[in-house]
Protein backbone atom coordinates (compact mmCIF):
# COMPACT_ATOMS: atom_id res chain seq x y z
CA UNK A 1 0.00 0.00 0.00
CA UNK A 2 1.72 3.55 -0.54
CA UNK A 3 2.03 5.96 2.37
CA UNK A 4 -0.27 8.46 3.20
CA UNK A 5 0.47 12.36 1.35
CA UNK A 6 -0.26 15.10 3.85
CA UNK A 7 -2.49 17.49 2.16
CA UNK A 8 -2.49 21.20 3.39
CA UNK A 9 -5.95 23.30 2.84
CA UNK A 10 -5.59 26.90 4.21
CA UNK A 11 -8.69 28.79 5.18
CA UNK A 12 -10.42 25.10 5.47
CA UNK A 13 -13.05 26.55 7.43
CA UNK A 14 -14.52 28.74 4.96
CA UNK A 15 -16.53 27.65 1.53
CA UNK A 16 -13.91 26.15 -0.54
CA UNK A 17 -12.50 24.70 1.49
CA UNK A 18 -15.57 23.10 2.99
CA UNK A 19 -15.76 21.89 -0.84
CA UNK A 20 -12.34 21.07 -1.45
CA UNK A 21 -11.71 18.30 2.12
CA UNK A 22 -14.21 15.80 1.17
CA UNK A 23 -12.81 15.55 -2.47
CA UNK A 24 -9.42 15.04 -1.45
CA UNK A 25 -10.18 12.51 0.53
CA UNK A 26 -12.24 10.64 -1.10
CA UNK A 27 -9.21 10.38 -3.82
CA UNK A 28 -10.32 13.30 -6.57
CA UNK A 29 -6.69 14.95 -6.01
CA UNK A 30 -4.28 12.46 -5.91
CA UNK A 31 -6.04 9.03 -6.91
CA UNK A 32 -8.17 7.05 -5.71
CA UNK A 33 -5.56 4.36 -4.45
CA UNK A 34 -3.71 7.43 -2.83
CA UNK A 35 -4.21 7.73 1.14
CA UNK A 36 -3.96 11.12 2.60
CA UNK A 37 -3.58 12.86 5.83
CA UNK A 38 -5.47 16.15 5.89
CA UNK A 39 -3.93 19.49 7.22
CA UNK A 40 -6.37 22.06 8.10
CA UNK A 41 -5.59 25.76 9.07
CA UNK A 42 -7.63 28.41 9.64
CA UNK A 43 -7.25 31.73 11.96
CA UNK A 44 -8.59 31.85 15.37
CA UNK A 45 -11.77 33.45 14.98
CA UNK A 46 -12.65 30.30 12.41
CA UNK A 47 -11.20 27.71 15.11
CA UNK A 48 -14.68 26.21 16.43
CA UNK A 49 -16.04 26.11 12.85
CA UNK A 50 -12.97 24.50 11.78
CA UNK A 51 -12.93 21.97 14.73
CA UNK A 52 -16.77 21.44 13.21
CA UNK A 53 -15.45 20.54 9.49
CA UNK A 54 -12.82 17.79 11.84
CA UNK A 55 -15.86 16.42 13.38
CA UNK A 56 -18.01 16.22 9.91
CA UNK A 57 -14.48 14.30 8.47
CA UNK A 58 -14.61 11.93 10.91
CA UNK A 59 -18.04 11.35 11.15
CA UNK A 60 -17.95 10.50 6.46
CA UNK A 61 -15.46 7.29 7.37
CA UNK A 62 -13.38 8.01 4.58
CA UNK A 63 -11.33 4.58 3.67
CA UNK A 64 -8.26 7.03 2.45
CA UNK A 65 -8.13 9.51 4.98
CA UNK A 66 -5.31 8.35 7.57
CA UNK A 67 -5.51 11.66 9.73
CA UNK A 68 -6.36 15.21 9.98
CA UNK A 69 -5.11 17.74 11.42
CA UNK A 70 -7.20 20.79 12.40
CA UNK A 71 -5.27 23.62 13.60
CA UNK A 72 -4.36 27.49 13.82
CA UNK A 73 -1.18 27.35 14.12
CA UNK A 74 1.01 27.86 10.57
CA UNK A 75 3.97 25.83 11.56
CA UNK A 76 1.72 22.88 12.48
CA UNK A 77 -0.20 23.01 9.58
CA UNK A 78 2.77 23.24 6.91
CA UNK A 79 5.11 20.19 8.72
CA UNK A 80 5.71 17.51 6.62
CA UNK A 81 3.09 18.51 3.56
CA UNK A 82 3.64 17.62 0.38
CA UNK A 83 0.76 19.35 -1.21
CA UNK A 84 -0.38 23.00 -0.34
CA UNK A 85 -3.68 24.57 -1.30
CA UNK A 86 -4.05 28.01 0.15
CA UNK A 87 -7.32 29.23 0.02
CA UNK A 88 -7.00 31.61 2.82
CA UNK A 89 -6.57 34.75 2.47
CA UNK A 90 -7.97 38.04 3.22
CA UNK A 91 -11.21 39.11 1.64
CA UNK A 92 -11.80 42.71 -0.30
CA UNK A 93 -14.29 44.51 1.37
CA UNK A 94 -16.42 47.17 0.56
CA UNK A 95 -14.86 50.46 0.81
CA UNK A 96 -11.71 49.01 0.93
CA UNK A 97 -8.80 50.19 -0.79
CA UNK A 98 -6.94 47.68 -3.77
CA UNK A 99 -3.99 48.68 -1.46
CA UNK A 100 -4.87 48.05 1.44
CA UNK A 101 -6.14 44.86 0.45
CA UNK A 102 -2.82 44.05 -1.08
CA UNK A 103 -1.24 44.71 1.80
CA UNK A 104 -3.39 42.33 4.27
CA UNK A 105 -2.14 39.63 1.49
CA UNK A 106 1.35 39.96 1.66
CA UNK A 107 1.76 39.72 5.13
CA UNK A 108 -0.63 36.68 5.09
CA UNK A 109 1.81 34.95 2.03
CA UNK A 110 4.87 36.21 3.17
CA UNK A 111 4.34 34.41 6.86
CA UNK A 112 2.75 31.38 5.41
CA UNK A 113 5.63 31.29 2.85
CA UNK A 114 8.67 31.17 5.59
CA UNK A 115 6.72 28.16 7.24
CA UNK A 116 6.50 26.61 4.23
CA UNK A 117 9.69 27.01 3.72
CA UNK A 118 10.70 25.94 6.87
CA UNK A 119 8.18 22.71 7.48
CA UNK A 120 7.01 21.40 4.32
CA UNK A 121 8.46 18.26 2.99
CA UNK A 122 11.26 18.40 0.37
CA UNK A 123 9.44 18.88 -3.23
CA UNK A 124 5.99 20.09 -1.87
CA UNK A 125 4.01 21.76 -4.61
CA UNK A 126 2.05 24.41 -3.71
CA UNK A 127 -1.27 25.71 -5.41
CA UNK A 128 -2.70 29.13 -4.52
CA UNK A 129 -6.32 29.77 -5.03
CA UNK A 130 -7.38 32.93 -2.95
CA UNK A 131 -7.33 36.00 -4.59
CA UNK A 132 -5.25 37.98 -5.56
CA UNK A 133 -4.36 34.33 -6.62
CA UNK A 134 -1.01 35.34 -9.34
CA UNK A 135 0.19 37.33 -6.97
CA UNK A 136 -0.14 35.83 -4.00
CA UNK A 137 1.49 33.17 -5.20
CA UNK A 138 4.67 35.22 -6.51
CA UNK A 139 4.94 36.54 -2.89
CA UNK A 140 4.89 33.44 -1.79
CA UNK A 141 7.65 32.38 -4.11
CA UNK A 142 9.62 35.39 -3.19
CA UNK A 143 9.67 34.09 0.60
CA UNK A 144 10.16 30.54 0.31
CA UNK A 145 13.40 30.49 -1.89
CA UNK A 146 14.39 26.94 -1.35
CA UNK A 147 11.25 25.67 -2.48
CA UNK A 148 12.21 25.33 -6.57
CA UNK A 149 10.11 28.14 -8.48
CA UNK A 150 8.17 25.27 -11.02
CA UNK A 151 6.59 24.08 -7.23
CA UNK A 152 4.43 27.56 -6.71
CA UNK A 153 1.38 28.07 -8.81
CA UNK A 154 -2.26 29.44 -8.96
CA UNK A 155 -5.44 28.40 -10.21
CA UNK A 156 -6.75 29.38 -13.26
CA UNK A 157 -8.18 25.90 -14.17
CA UNK A 158 -11.42 27.19 -12.75
CA UNK A 159 -11.40 29.71 -15.39
CA UNK A 160 -9.97 27.20 -17.92
CA UNK A 161 -13.31 24.31 -17.01
CA UNK A 162 -15.74 27.55 -17.17
CA UNK A 163 -14.44 27.78 -20.91
CA UNK A 164 -15.04 24.35 -21.45
CA UNK A 165 -18.42 24.33 -20.08
CA UNK A 166 -19.55 27.34 -22.17
CA UNK A 167 -18.14 25.40 -25.58
CA UNK A 168 -19.80 22.06 -24.60
CA UNK A 169 -23.39 24.73 -23.78
CA UNK A 170 -23.03 26.79 -27.21
CA UNK A 171 -22.75 23.50 -29.37
CA UNK A 172 -24.44 21.56 -27.26
CA UNK A 173 -21.60 19.17 -27.23
CA UNK A 174 -20.34 16.66 -24.38
CA UNK A 175 -18.12 18.96 -22.28
CA UNK A 176 -15.88 16.08 -22.10
CA UNK A 177 -15.48 15.71 -26.35
CA UNK A 178 -13.84 19.83 -25.94
CA UNK A 179 -10.56 20.26 -25.53
CA UNK A 180 -7.45 22.88 -25.52
CA UNK A 181 -9.04 25.89 -24.49
CA UNK A 182 -6.53 28.08 -23.32
CA UNK A 183 -6.90 31.05 -20.58
CA UNK A 184 -3.75 33.35 -20.76
CA UNK A 185 -2.53 35.52 -17.80
CA UNK A 186 -4.19 37.25 -14.66
CA UNK A 187 -7.24 35.18 -12.54
CA UNK A 188 -9.38 38.11 -12.76
CA UNK A 189 -11.64 40.03 -15.22
CA UNK A 190 -8.52 41.33 -17.56
CA UNK A 191 -7.81 37.07 -18.58
CA UNK A 192 -8.27 36.15 -21.78
CA UNK A 193 -9.99 33.06 -22.84
CA UNK A 194 -8.31 31.80 -25.98
CA UNK A 195 -10.25 29.17 -28.46
CA UNK A 196 -8.21 29.59 -31.59
CA UNK A 197 -6.40 25.86 -30.65
CA UNK A 198 -9.48 24.09 -29.17
CA UNK A 199 -11.39 21.57 -30.84
CA UNK A 200 -13.91 19.38 -29.95
CA UNK A 201 -14.69 15.61 -30.58
CA UNK A 202 -16.88 14.34 -33.49
CA UNK A 203 -17.66 11.38 -35.28
CA UNK A 204 -15.63 12.37 -37.99
CA UNK A 205 -12.39 13.14 -36.20
CA UNK A 206 -11.87 16.65 -34.14
CA UNK A 207 -13.07 19.38 -35.71
CA UNK A 208 -11.97 23.13 -34.36
CA UNK A 209 -14.02 25.03 -31.99
CA UNK A 210 -13.84 28.49 -34.11
CA UNK A 211 -15.01 26.64 -37.23
CA UNK A 212 -18.20 24.56 -35.09
CA UNK A 213 -19.31 27.96 -33.50
CA UNK A 214 -19.02 29.83 -36.91
CA UNK A 215 -19.32 33.15 -35.45
CA UNK A 216 -16.74 35.53 -34.42
CA UNK A 217 -18.83 38.23 -32.98
CA UNK A 218 -19.71 35.56 -30.05
CA UNK A 219 -15.83 34.19 -29.79
CA UNK A 220 -14.60 37.65 -29.35
CA UNK A 221 -17.22 39.16 -27.29
CA UNK A 222 -19.89 37.79 -25.29
CA UNK A 223 -17.82 34.37 -24.93
CA UNK A 224 -15.03 36.45 -23.56
CA UNK A 225 -16.80 38.65 -21.21
CA UNK A 226 -19.33 35.90 -19.73
CA UNK A 227 -15.88 34.10 -18.68
CA UNK A 228 -14.57 37.26 -17.04
CA UNK A 229 -17.65 38.13 -15.24
CA UNK A 230 -18.79 34.58 -14.05
CA UNK A 231 -17.31 34.92 -10.73
CA UNK A 232 -19.26 37.64 -10.37
CA UNK A 233 -22.64 35.91 -11.97
CA UNK A 234 -22.05 33.05 -9.64
CA UNK A 235 -22.43 35.23 -6.60
CA UNK A 236 -24.85 37.24 -7.98
CA UNK A 237 -27.30 33.87 -8.97
CA UNK A 238 -26.13 32.07 -5.11
CA UNK A 239 -25.50 35.07 -2.89
CA UNK A 240 -21.82 33.33 -2.35
CA UNK A 241 -18.72 32.85 -4.17
CA UNK A 242 -18.38 29.61 -6.47
CA UNK A 243 -17.36 27.36 -3.98
CA UNK A 244 -17.98 23.55 -5.51
CA UNK A 245 -16.24 24.79 -8.97
CA UNK A 246 -13.51 26.27 -7.58
CA UNK A 247 -12.78 23.44 -4.96
CA UNK A 248 -13.09 20.61 -8.40
CA UNK A 249 -11.03 22.87 -10.37
CA UNK A 250 -8.30 22.92 -7.35
CA UNK A 251 -8.49 18.95 -7.67
CA UNK A 252 -7.87 18.70 -10.81
CA UNK A 253 -5.08 21.08 -11.21
CA UNK A 254 -3.23 19.14 -8.21
CA UNK A 255 -3.91 15.82 -9.98
CA UNK A 256 -3.05 16.62 -13.66
CA UNK A 257 0.00 18.18 -12.20
CA UNK A 258 1.13 15.05 -10.09
CA UNK A 259 -0.54 12.11 -12.37
CA UNK A 260 -0.26 13.68 -15.40
CA UNK A 261 -2.13 15.74 -18.38
CA UNK A 262 -3.63 12.46 -21.11
CA UNK A 263 -0.94 11.49 -23.58
CA UNK A 264 -2.20 11.76 -26.92
CA UNK A 265 -0.76 10.29 -30.32
CA UNK A 266 0.47 13.17 -32.69
CA UNK A 267 -1.59 15.20 -31.21
CA UNK A 268 -2.03 17.49 -27.79
CA UNK A 269 -3.66 17.99 -24.52
CA UNK A 270 -2.81 20.69 -22.27
CA UNK A 271 -4.77 22.51 -19.11
CA UNK A 272 -4.45 25.81 -18.39
CA UNK A 273 -2.37 26.70 -14.86
CA UNK A 274 -1.07 29.66 -12.95
CA UNK A 275 3.10 29.01 -13.39
CA UNK A 276 6.51 31.19 -13.39
CA UNK A 277 7.10 32.83 -16.65
CA UNK A 278 10.01 31.84 -18.28
CA UNK A 279 9.14 34.42 -21.11
CA UNK A 280 7.35 32.48 -22.95
CA UNK A 281 5.04 34.09 -25.63
CA UNK A 282 6.49 37.16 -24.43
CA UNK A 283 5.23 37.68 -22.03
CA UNK A 284 7.39 39.25 -19.28
CA UNK A 285 9.60 36.81 -17.11
CA UNK A 286 9.15 36.56 -13.62
CA UNK A 287 5.19 37.02 -13.26
CA UNK A 288 3.48 34.55 -12.81
CA UNK A 289 0.89 34.13 -15.28
CA UNK A 290 -1.58 30.89 -16.71
CA UNK A 291 -0.33 29.46 -19.87
CA UNK A 292 -1.37 26.29 -21.88
CA UNK A 293 0.36 23.59 -19.82
CA UNK A 294 0.90 19.61 -20.27
CA UNK A 295 2.51 17.59 -17.46
CA UNK A 296 4.30 14.61 -17.03
CA UNK A 297 6.62 13.09 -14.22
CA UNK A 298 5.25 15.48 -11.87
CA UNK A 299 6.24 18.48 -14.28
CA UNK A 300 4.56 21.09 -16.00
CA UNK A 301 5.73 22.35 -19.02
CA UNK A 302 4.46 25.31 -20.90
CA UNK A 303 3.15 24.46 -24.40
CA UNK A 304 5.25 25.90 -27.21
CA UNK A 305 4.83 27.49 -30.74
CA UNK A 306 1.27 27.84 -31.05
CA UNK A 307 0.26 30.76 -33.10
CA UNK A 308 -1.04 34.19 -31.63
CA UNK A 309 -3.11 36.74 -33.93
CA UNK A 310 -2.82 39.87 -33.45
CA UNK A 311 -6.21 40.45 -31.44
CA UNK A 312 -4.86 37.43 -29.17
CA UNK A 313 -1.97 39.54 -29.08
CA UNK A 314 -3.24 42.66 -27.37
CA UNK A 315 -5.31 40.60 -24.48
CA UNK A 316 -2.42 38.30 -23.78
CA UNK A 317 -0.20 42.04 -22.88
CA UNK A 318 -2.99 43.14 -21.24
CA UNK A 319 -3.19 40.93 -19.04
CA UNK A 320 0.46 40.90 -18.16
CA UNK A 321 0.28 44.62 -17.99
CA UNK A 322 -2.41 44.05 -14.80
CA UNK A 323 0.22 41.65 -13.32
CA UNK A 324 2.97 43.64 -13.82
CA UNK A 325 1.03 46.72 -11.59
CA UNK A 326 -0.06 44.27 -9.17
CA UNK A 327 3.80 42.69 -8.60
CA UNK A 328 4.78 46.62 -8.18
CA UNK A 329 1.89 47.13 -5.28
CA UNK A 330 2.48 43.91 -3.82
CA UNK A 331 6.70 45.53 -3.51
CA UNK A 332 5.34 48.49 -2.57
CA UNK A 333 3.52 46.69 0.58
CA UNK A 334 6.60 44.79 1.54
CA UNK A 335 8.57 48.30 1.98
P1 LIG B 1 -14.27 32.22 2.66
O1 LIG B 1 -14.27 33.61 3.21
O2 LIG B 1 -15.49 31.40 2.80
O3 LIG B 1 -13.07 31.39 3.35
C1 LIG B 1 -11.80 31.89 3.54
C2 LIG B 1 -11.25 31.29 4.81
O4 LIG B 1 -9.90 31.71 4.95
C3 LIG B 1 -12.00 31.73 6.06
O5 LIG B 1 -12.38 30.60 6.83
C4 LIG B 1 -10.97 32.57 6.80
O6 LIG B 1 -11.10 32.51 8.22
C5 LIG B 1 -9.67 31.95 6.33
N1 LIG B 1 -8.48 32.77 6.51
C6 LIG B 1 -8.35 34.12 6.48
N2 LIG B 1 -7.09 34.49 6.73
C7 LIG B 1 -6.40 33.36 6.91
C8 LIG B 1 -5.04 33.10 7.23
N3 LIG B 1 -4.16 34.07 7.41
N4 LIG B 1 -4.66 31.80 7.34
C9 LIG B 1 -5.54 30.80 7.18
N5 LIG B 1 -6.83 30.99 6.91
C10 LIG B 1 -7.26 32.25 6.77
O7 LIG B 1 -13.81 32.34 1.16
P2 LIG B 1 -13.93 31.27 -0.03
O8 LIG B 1 -15.20 31.50 -0.75
O9 LIG B 1 -13.63 29.92 0.50
O10 LIG B 1 -12.76 31.76 -1.01
C11 LIG B 1 -11.42 31.66 -0.63
C12 LIG B 1 -10.53 32.41 -1.59
O11 LIG B 1 -10.59 31.86 -2.91
C13 LIG B 1 -10.88 33.90 -1.75
O12 LIG B 1 -9.69 34.65 -1.71
C14 LIG B 1 -11.50 33.95 -3.13
O13 LIG B 1 -11.36 35.23 -3.70
C15 LIG B 1 -10.68 32.91 -3.85
N6 LIG B 1 -11.24 32.36 -5.09
C16 LIG B 1 -10.37 32.03 -6.08
C17 LIG B 1 -10.76 31.39 -7.25
C18 LIG B 1 -9.76 31.01 -8.28
O14 LIG B 1 -10.19 30.49 -9.30
N7 LIG B 1 -8.46 31.24 -8.14
C19 LIG B 1 -12.19 31.11 -7.50
C20 LIG B 1 -13.01 31.03 -6.25
C21 LIG B 1 -12.67 32.07 -5.21
O15 LIG B 1 -13.32 33.28 -5.53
Amino acid sequence: AKEPLRVLVTGAAGQIGYALVPMVARGAMLGPDQPVILHMLDIAPAAEALNGVKMELVDAAFPLLKGVVATTDVVEACTGVNVAVMVGGFPRKEGMERKDVMSKNVSIYKSQASALEKHAAPNCKVLVVANPANTNALILKEFAPSIPQKNITCLTRLDHNRALGQVSERLKVQVADVKNVIIWGNHSSTQYPDVNHASVKTSSGAKPVRELVANDEWLKGEFITTLQQRGAAIIKARKFSSALSAASSACDHIRDWVLGTPEVVFAYFWVSMGVYSDGSYHVPAGLIYSFPVTCKNEEWSIVQGLSIDEFSRKKLDATAQELSEEKSLAYSCLQ
